[in-house]
């Protein structure tokens, strides 16, 4: 780490000198930046942590709110955010993708005027093959008068949040976040134990020859998906006029952090196996975190039909049809569907 480098710790602080956010803020990004140096190290520690596999197995399998098995990993980083959140002081409550319900700051702690939610950790069928997984939030403010928060008090459009971010447990450890001012990069020294600002204001690139999507859902698409991907796939001899190349990691992470990176779209689109959730990812805990960091980098982030940080939602799990990246291209994605009425 060189003398002239930022950590987190500086960068929040400058932050708070320029008043883009408040003490209770800065408090909060820190001790969720602190939790993921933990869950960093869990995960770093694979097999020999003894903390890969599901819980439980069989009849015994512990099944989460989404109905999805659970990792061992999943638990554990569910703990330790929550343990980490519980005493500061910043928060009011608490949501996350592996509870069903929220849950109010302990009545023997101070309570504060912001909401946490998070995905403990997203990506999970990617923990015991090694490949990246991460830690999603998003920062909501209390509703005024509200000091025992209920789930209600949680369902505001994505274009309330006041932070949002992600770490990713990758080759490095790397923490991007935004405070509604532009996006950043931290990455993690090892050594040092820090997260030092590595990219000031991420800017994804308009223009993209690259897409992730889950290929294999294709014939379950509905007809705009059907088209947009099939006019991609014609590349330079379809009406696109150029080759797109493909990549899908399924740690929704790894492919946010390539796009905000190099450019690309990511989708995951309603489709016939998800349509009566109403999709496949979740609003609060991945869609709306993921949607302010993208434009917030320049990009663009859609449902297909709206703007992501403008739904409603109805409930804490909610599911929701994904497009974004690459302004442009979202556009493109939007069109066609547009099209298709
Ligand atoms: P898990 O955390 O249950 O593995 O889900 C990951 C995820 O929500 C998101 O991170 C991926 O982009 C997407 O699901 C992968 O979905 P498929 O397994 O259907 O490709």
């Amino acid at each position: 780490m060189s003398n002239t480098s930022i950590s987190l710790t500086r960068f929040l602080i400058e932050e708070q000198r320029a008043d883009r956010i408040n003490p209770d803020l800065r408090l909060l990004v820190e001790v969720v930046a602190r939790a993921c140096k933990t869950i960093s190290i869990a995960v770093g520690k694979g097999a020999l942590g003894g903390v890969l596999g599901d819980v439980g197995s069989g009849s015994d399998a512990s099944i989460n709110v989404q109905g999805e098995a659970q990792k061992k990993l999943d638990v554990l980083s569910n703990e330790i955010l929550m343990e980490a959140n519980a005493w500061g002081g910043h928060l009011a409550g608490l949501a996350s993708e592996e509870m069903d319900t929220s849950h109010p700051i302990p009545d023997k702690y101070p309570r504060g005027n912001y909401l946490l939610l998070f995905d403990p950790l997203d990506g999970s069928s990617n923990i015991d093959v090694n490949v990246s997984v991460g830690t999603i939030f998003s920062v909501l403010r209390c509703p005024d008068g509200v000091t025992n928060p209920v789930d209600a008090d949680f369902l505001q459009p994505g274009t309330a949040q006041v932070a949002a971010g992600y770490c990713i447990y990758g080759p490095s450890t790397t923490l991007v976040l935004t405070v509604g001012h532009g996006t950043h990069c931290f990455t993690l020294d090892r050594e040092v134990g820090s997260f030092v600002l590595t990219a000031r204001g991420m800017r994804i690139p308009e223009e993209t020859r690259e897409f992730a999507v889950n290929m294999s859902n294709q014939r379950h698409w509905e007809p705009p998906m059907q088209a947009y991907v099939g006019d991609l796939l014609l590349g330079s001899e379809g009406p696109r006029g150029k080759d797109f190349n493909m990549r899908w990691v399924a740690s929704m992470v790894a492919d946010v952090h390539r796009i905000l990176t190099r450019g690309g779209i990511f989708s995951y689109p309603l489709d016939r196996k998800s349509a009566d959730k109403g999709g496949r990812l979740r609003l609060m805990y991945e869609a709306n975190p993921m949607s302010l960091l993208v434009e917030q980098a320049g990009g663009a982030a859609s449902t297909g039909h709206q703007r992501l940080l403008e739904v409603q939602p109805t409930g804490l799990h909610m599911r929701v049809p994904v497009f974004l990246g690459s302004k442009t291209e979202v556009e493109a994605a939007v069109g066609y569907h547009a099209k298709a009425g």
